[in-house]
C-alpha cells in the first residue's frame, strides 16, 4: 500500500478500499445505559440519524427503563424501532456499535487494575457485537478510550478502518469553545484540532490552530493579549482541567460526548467524508512505527476512516505526540491483554 507523506489524506495500512454506500436505513447499538450511553441515544435520536436503536447493557431493569421513556418519546420523533435487551442478539445488522460500557474505578484502584477490569468485560462485549454485525464499524467511548480502541481492534479482527475510538473529538471542542469566547467568533470557525491520548496528556496543535484562517500563534484579541505559545497552553490546561470540574459538579460527563458521539455517527451514516481527531491506528502516521491507537485527523465516511490528514506539525508537535505513543504503548504492554 501506497503511503504518501505530500498527499493530504493516506490510508491506513491495512484498510478496505472504501465503498461509498448511501444507506437508507440506519442502525446504531449502545453497549451501555449509563450516563454517556443514554447521552449518546438522546443526541442522535434527537438529530434524526437513526431509523432503528438498540440498547444493550447487564442491567436488566434499567435498561428496561430506558427503553420505555425513550418509547414515549414517539410522539415527538421521526419513526425509530428502538429494541433493548441483554442478549446481543438484539444487535444484530448494525451499521455502527458504540460501547460505552465500563468499569468504574474502586477506591484505591490503580489505573492498570481499571484497565484490566475493562479489558476483561470487552474481551464479552465485543466478539459478541462483531458475531451479531461483521458488518458494523466499532466506535469506542469507554475509558481509557485508546486502549480500548486498541483492544477492541484486536478482539474484533475487523480493518483498522472500522474500529474507532470517540478520542480527543472531545478534547478539541472544549478547546475550540473556550477560543471562541475569547475571539467572540462561532466555535466552527475556529479550526484546530487536539491529537494524541484523549485526556492528560493529550496535544494541542499550536501551528495550525486558526480562527477563520487567521492563525491564532502571535496574534493579538481584542483586549491586545498576545496568543504565544506559554498563553495557548493556558487555554489546553484549561480544557484538560475541565472534564474534572465537571465532574466534581455533576459526578460524571455527559452531554458533550454525546454531542461529540453524534457528530462523528452523523460523518459515518452520512458519508460526510468530514474530518475528525479520532482515535485510529497511527501505525506509520507522524513518525509511529508501531501498533498503538491515539487520535489523529481523520476523515470519516460510511466505510469507516477514509484516510489519515497528513498535517505538516512541528518538531515539538511530533515529540509531544511520540511520548503520548510511548505512555500509550506502555500500558498496552503492561496489561492483561
Ligand atoms: P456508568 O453510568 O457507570 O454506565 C456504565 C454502564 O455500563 C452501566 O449501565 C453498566 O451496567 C454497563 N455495563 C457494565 N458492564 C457491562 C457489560 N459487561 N456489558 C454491558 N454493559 C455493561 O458510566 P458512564 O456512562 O458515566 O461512563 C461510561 C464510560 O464512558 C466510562 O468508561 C467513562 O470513563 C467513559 N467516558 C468516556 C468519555 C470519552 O471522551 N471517551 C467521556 C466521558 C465518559
Amino acid at each position: 500500500e501506497q503511503h504518501t507523506p505530500n498527499s493530504i489524506f493516506s490510508r491506513i495500512p491495512g484498510s478496505e478500499i472504501p465503498q461509498h454506500k448511501i444507506k437508507h436505513s440506519a442502525k446504531v447499538t449502545v453497549v451501555g445505559v449509563g450516563n454517556v450511553g443514554m447521552a449518546c441515544a438522546q443526541t442522535m435520536l434527537s438529530a434524526g440519524l437513526l431509523n432503528e436503536l438498540a440498547l444493550v447493557d447487564v442491567l436488566e431493569d434499567r435498561l428496561q427503563g430506558e427503553l420505555l421513556d425513550l418509547q414515549h418519546s414517539a410522539a415527538f420523533l421521526p419513526r425509530v424501532k428502538i429494541v433493548a435487551d441483554t442478549d446481543y442478539g438484539v444487535s444484530a445488522d448494525s451499521d455502527i456499535c458504540i460501547v460505552t460500557a465500563g468499569a468504574r474505578q474502586r477506591e484505591g484502584e490503580s489505573r492498570i487494575d481499571l484497565l484490566d477490569r475493562n479489558v476483561n468485560l470487552f474481551k464479552k462485549i465485543i466478539p459478541e457485537l462483531v458475531r451479531h454485525s461483521p458488518d458494523t464499524i466499532l466506535l469506542i467511548v469507554s475509558n481509557p478510550v485508546d486502549i480500548l480502541a486498541y483492544v477492541s481492534w484486536k478482539l474484533s479482527g475487523l480493518p483498522p478502518n472500522r474500529v474507532i475510538g470517540s478520542g480527543t473529538n472531545l478534547d478539541s471542542s472544549r478547546l475550540r469553545s473556550l477560543l471562541a469566547d475569547k475571539f467572540e467568533v462561532s466555535a466552527l470557525n475556529v479550526h484546530g484540532y487536539i491529537i494524541g491520548e484523549h485526556g492528560d496528556n493529550s496535544v494541542p496543535l499550536w501551528s495550525s490552530l486558526s480562527v477563520a484562517n487567521v492563525p491564532v500563534l502571535n496574534f493579538h484579541d481584542k483586549k491586545g493579549v498576545q496568543y504565544n505559545k506559554e498563553t495557548l497552553e493556558e487555554f489546553h490546561k484549561a480544557v484538560v482541567k475541565s472534564a474534572y470540574e465537571v465532574i466534581r459538579l455533576k459526578g460524571y460527563t455527559s452531554w458533550a460526548i454525546g454531542f461529540s458521539v453524534a457528530s462523528i455517527v452523523k460523518s459515518l451514516l452520512r458519508d460526510q467524508m468530514h474530518v475528525h481527531p479520532v482515535s485510529v491506528l497511527a501505525n506509520s502516521f507522524y513518525g509511529i512505527d508501531y501498533d498503538v491507537f491515539l487520535s489523529l485527523p481523520a476523515q470519516l465516511g460510511s466505510a469507516g476512516v477514509l484516510g489519515i490528514a497528513n498535517l505538516p506539525i512541528t518538531e515539538d508537535e511530533a515529540q509531544r505526540l511520540q511520548n503520548s505513543a510511548k505512555i500509550l504503548r506502555g500500558m498496552l504492554d503492561k496489561s492483561k491483554m
